[in-house]
């Protein structure tokens, strides 16, 4: 193929500065003249040294993705990589490239999603860098990312037709070569070292646990086929919407009662699945249900822990746990019996990393739909699923009982997520910076029968590098245990996105039936009260309660 490398020259943008996760925008964003290739530029000259070395590329199939493939691989070759993995259609999901950038011990990752944004040409697109223990480049590199593209000047590319990348096989751009890989065998490898394949396929075929995946027309349809129908024998058909499509069949894939509404019907129909999972856009989140049943995902957190000794990889017991802030406390309290550490960090698996590496953590999790373990550096949709299914095929016992008899034990903390989305920036700013100007006068304070422990803007001091990230949330800390946190989402696309989280623990197993909503209303009208959320936010309820 012929190759020539050009020099473009170009002007910065201001706003390629990436969020909670890489940078996402909307499509069209993404589609200005040089906007993906300052950025992609950015990160190359970030890395500084790519002579000769190894990338991971792909993504999760939205629309974008595949047109951005075929940039950065020419950008690549121009910046002499000597070798790029691409998953063939240009897919991989997330969890399936942190696997592959530590099986091949390549310098890093480029993955394409805006993960559960919605896709198509009007939806959100992303980018985002991972290193080479297959984690999110943590906040020191993004910054250096961000500053780079602040004064970038010119880029390189090379002028090539091109790639086929749906085929597998290798071929060469100039002194690179692209390896087209299946997307999902490594991957699906890596799950059969961990968990027990034969007794789960063994409790599936019994008939007792009837199983329905959703993929929500998002990248985990294809492995998911591969890892329930064909090795471990689901029935045909219990993985729905299978199909990747660029515009996610014009949902939204993430992984929620109000989005995987589908699955949730079936869930609660009669004669419906004993079991549900969905994952979201690049498969790195989930959402469990059993019959009529809701799995929180802090709660789901802290029962994988609880029952780890079920599952061989995780059976040589736990190093520690780690949850992210606004996570509930619930696998505190699995920690505390088990006798090791419980680590609260900011929002953002990137935080996970160092203590996946220093060998303090093996399960991490969050209150966002993620939980994830030691075997990558992401989060893993259909890892946490796994878990599941091998706990109740050592358990032969339904979900929900799992769940109540673990709240019998640890006690149960009622949690809920309230979310005001594309609220203007300028309002979402006025509420935070208020909030935050009270805290320090809060602690001592009652409200009802609430009173204040402590209050702060959450800082996280890692305790591996010493980092701090400061400014990562308000925290309300209430003497009996309950929180009230708020945050800006650094994820969303169009103007801020607020977040308040509540929790409240109740040990008495009598009043552990409650809904959220109900027993949560104490502190939802503490937040309405101290913050003026209604008039702060021109809302009067939430968009999406999780
Ligand atoms: C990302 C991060 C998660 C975070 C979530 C929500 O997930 O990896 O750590 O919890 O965003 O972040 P925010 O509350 O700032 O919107 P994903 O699945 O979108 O990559």
């Amino acid at each position: 193929m012929s190759f020539k490398v050009e020099k473009i020259n170009t002007q910065p943008f201001s706003d390629q500065k990436p969020g909670t996760s890489g940078l996402r925008k909307k499509v069209t964003v993404f589609k200005q003249p040089h906007y993906l290739e300052n950025f992609v530029q950015s990160i190359f000259d970030t890395l500084k040294d790519c002579n000769g070395q190894t990338l991971v590329l792909g993504g999760d199939g939205r629309y974008y993705n595949r047109q951005a493939i075929q940039v950065i691989l020419k950008m690549a070759a121009a910046n002499g990589f000597g070798r790029v993995i691409v998953g063939a259609g240009g897919l991989l999901s997330t969890p399936a490239a942190s696997c592959l950038i530590r099986k091949y011990q390549t310098l890093g990752g480029i993955i394409l999603s805006a993960s559960h944004n919605p896709g198509g040409e009007n939806g959100d697109f992303g980018i985002k860098y991972n290193i080479n223990n297959g984690g999110p480049a943590p906040e020191q590199f993004t910054g250096a990312m961000y500053a780079r593209s602040r004064e970038i000047d010119v880029y390189q590319i090379a002028v090539a037709d091109d790639i086929d990348i749906d085929r597998p096989g290798e071929t060469s751009l100039g002194d690179m070569t692209i390896e087209v890989m299946d997307p999902v065998a490594d991957y699906a490898e890596l799950m059969t070292t961990l968990f027990d394949f034969d007794r789960i396929s063994d409790y599936l075929k019994t008939g007792s646990l009837k199983i329905c995946i959703d993929a929500m027309h998002a990248i985990t349809g294809p492995y998911a086929r591969a890892i329930f129908e064909q090795s471990l024998g689901a029935a045909a058909g219990s993985v729905i919407r299978a199909e990747p499509l660029e515009d996610f069949g014009g949902g939204h894939p993430d992984p929620n009662l109000v989005y995987a509404k589908e699955l949730v019907e079936l869930i609660y129909a009669d004669n419906g699945p004993d079991f549900g999972a969905a994952s979201d856009g690049d498969g790195d989140r989930n959402m469990i249900l059993g019959k009529r049943f809701y799995v929180t995902p802090s709660d789901s957190l802290a029962v994988l822990a609880a029952n780890a000794d079920c599952v061989p990889g995780y059976r040589d017991g736990l190093a520690g746990v780690a949850r992210s802030m606004p996570t509930s406390q619930a696998v505190d309290r699995v920690a505390e019996k088990l006798g090791i550490k419980s680590y609260e960090t900011p929002t953002g698996w990137k935080f996970f990393g160092n203590l996946l590496d220093a060998g303090k953590a093996t399960l991490c999790g969050e209150e966002s739909f993620g939980t994830g373990s030691n075997h990558v550096r992401e989060k893993d949709g259909l890892w946490a699923v796994l878990f599941w299914l091998n706990i109740l095929a050592v358990k032969q016992k339904p979900v929900a009982d799992i769940v109540t008899e673990h709240w019998q034990t640890y006690g149960r903390n009622y949690y809920s997520r309230h979310d005001y989305e594309a609220v203007e920036s300028d309002r979402a700013e006025r509420l935070m910076q208020q909030l935050r100007s009270t805290v320090t006068g809060l602690p001592g304070k009652t409200f009802g029968d609430y009173q204040i422990e402590y209050a702060d803007d959450f800082s996280y001091t890692d305790p591996v590098d010493g980092s701090v990230s400061e400014q990562q949330g308000i925290r309300l800390g209430f003497t009996d245990g309950s929180r009230i946190i708020v945050r800006q989402s650094g994820t969303g696309t169009e103007g801020a996105t607020l977040r308040f989280y509540y929790e409240r623990h109740e040990a008495d197993p009598a009043k552990q039936n409650l809904d959220p909503q109900q027993a949560l209303a104490p502190l939802f009208e503490i937040a309405e009260a101290h913050m003026q959320i209604q008039e702060n936010t021109g809302r009067d309820r939430p968009s999406v309660i999780t």
